[in-house]
């Protein structure tokens, strides 16, 4: 198994060729949470990307819901081995699996939530966190969220729903990266004390202030994990930088929804070299 931190070279180096491949796509939210998905898949997470079923019983789920950030998702489920490497060379592409925002109709292996209109993936991951205690299934349920996203009122209802039935098989993640697609959050529309929000729904809290770093974020998964069984859902307020690892993408907004043109490219390549070879 090669070392994480090389994983997650290998997937930056996917995000931004896929969104350059195309000019189109989301590299600032991907590149940001990439220490996450690869902490998740090539660590924490107990999964068998072959052969995919749907329902994942005796297996642990994740969840996108922000899912613009597709670019990092799909780079983490093919070095996983949902599907080939060189699929992510269709990204975006007519009639590819790989949709700009992830569907399920294309049955892309991996993917069991369609996302991209924001809001809705919490109560989806409830929706299965639930169902995994009714078959006794022991695993869990992780999910991703953006925090421009949670300004989206269906997040609270479900915030409120998941204590109230006691959802303490899932593990919440907030991308607390401070931008979304016009600008900071907190000029957008604040979140306010976000812990102080979800201690007060309910919900135990655990703060992780180094979200880019890939061992950070093992450690509090891994301390997420033990907390679970426990009556309570639990979240992580991960703070990430948005274009993490590629220097002139990092901490703006600007990055969140535009492709580099072949300087900006070659830039970021530079930046992030092939580790475990190019789709
Ligand atoms: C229901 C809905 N409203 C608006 C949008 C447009 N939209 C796409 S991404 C985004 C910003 C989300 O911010 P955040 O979750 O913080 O993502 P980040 O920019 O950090 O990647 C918005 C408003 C959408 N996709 N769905
Ligand atoms: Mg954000």
């Amino acid at each position: 198994m090669p070392e994480l931190k090389d994983i997650a070279t290998q997937i930056r180096r996917d995000i931004v060729r896929m969104v350059h491949a195309v000019q189109s796509g989301h590299p600032g939210g991907s590149l940001g949470c990439t220490d996450y998905f690869t902490a998740l898949f090539f660590k924490v997470m107990e999964h068998r990307p072959e052969p995919f079923d749907m329902d994942g019983k005796d297996q642990d789920l994740f969840f996108l819901s922000n899912g613009h950030i597709s670019p990092v998702y799909y780079s983490a489920l093919a070095h996983s081995g949902y599907f080939p490497k060189a699929e992510l060379a269709t990204f975006r592409k007519l009639n590819s699996r790989l949709q700009g925002h992830p569907t399920t109709h294309e049955h892309l292996p991996g993917v069991r939530i369609a996302s991209g209109s924001l809001g809705q993936g919490m109560s989806v991951a409830l929706g299965a966190a639930l169902s995994k205690k009714l078959n006794k299934d022991s695993k869990l349920v992780y999910s991703l969220h953006g925090d421009g996203e949670l300004e989206e009122g269906q997040n609270w209802e479900a915030i409120m729903f998941a204590a109230h039935h006691k959802v303490d098989n899932l593990i919440a993640t907030v991308d607390y990266n401070g931008q979304q697609i016009d600008g900071p959050t907190d000029k957008v529309m604040s979140l306010g004390d976000l812990g102080a929000k979800f201690t007060s729904f309910g919900w135990v809290v655990l703060n992780l202030d180094k979200g880019n770093d890939v061992d950070e974020v093992v450690a509090t998964l891994e301390k997420a994990k033990s907390l679970t069984g426990k009556g309570q859902p639990i979240v992580i307020i991960m703070k990430t930088g948005m274009g993490k690892g590629v220097d002139f993408m990092e901490g703006s907004h600007e990055w969140h929804g535009i492709a580099p043109n072949d300087e900006q490219l070659a830039k970021a390549l530079a930046q992030l070299p092939e580790t475990l070879g190019d789709y």
